[in-house]
């Protein structure tokens, strides 16, 4: 069994698209080890993706990703990384394919309703970043 690490973004939590995605997670048979809504800081959202701390859309994802709640998850599955991955769909919404959760629920590239970890060393970082052990019993 693996982890992974998923965020329903400010847009989509906005939008009351939580239950619908929160249904699908269920439907493809990931068990939500862990769960809460939060309201991310500019900072803590800045410590999230500090990878992309260079990139030209780092203060533009920031501010989107701190606009309002989100509901944080660590989903369990066998292969969960690349099954949710393959669940979301490609980042840029107008490419995802059909029956994806970016494709149904995204609007643009920066506001595409959904996050996932992209590796197990991701996976690694971005859960303990916002669960503690206790709270993934
Ligand atoms: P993904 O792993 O699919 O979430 O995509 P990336 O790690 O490449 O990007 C992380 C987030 O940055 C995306 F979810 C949305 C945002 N982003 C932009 O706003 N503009 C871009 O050109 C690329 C990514």
């Amino acid at each position: 069994m693996e982890k992974t690490f998923a965020i329903i973004k400010p847009d989509a939590f906005a939008a009351g698209s939580a239950g619908k995605i929160l249904a699908r997670i269920y439907a493809e048979g990931f068990k939500v080890v862990g769960i809460k809504k939060l309201y991310m800081s500019k900072v803590e959202a800045e410590g999230f993706y500090y990878v992309h701390k260079e990139r030209p859309f780092f203060a533009e994802l920031t501010e989107f990703m701190s606009s309002g709640p989100c509901l944080v998850m660590a989903l369990e599955a066998k292969g969960a990384i690349k099954k949710w991955r393959d669940l979301m769909g490609a980042t840029n919404p107008a490419e995802a394919a059909e029956g994806t959760l970016r494709k149904e629920f995204g609007t643009n590239i920066g506001e595409n309703a959904t996050h996932g970890s992209d590796a197990p060393e991701t996976a690694a970082f971005e859960i303990p970043y916002f669960f503690s052990g206790l709270e993934l019993i």
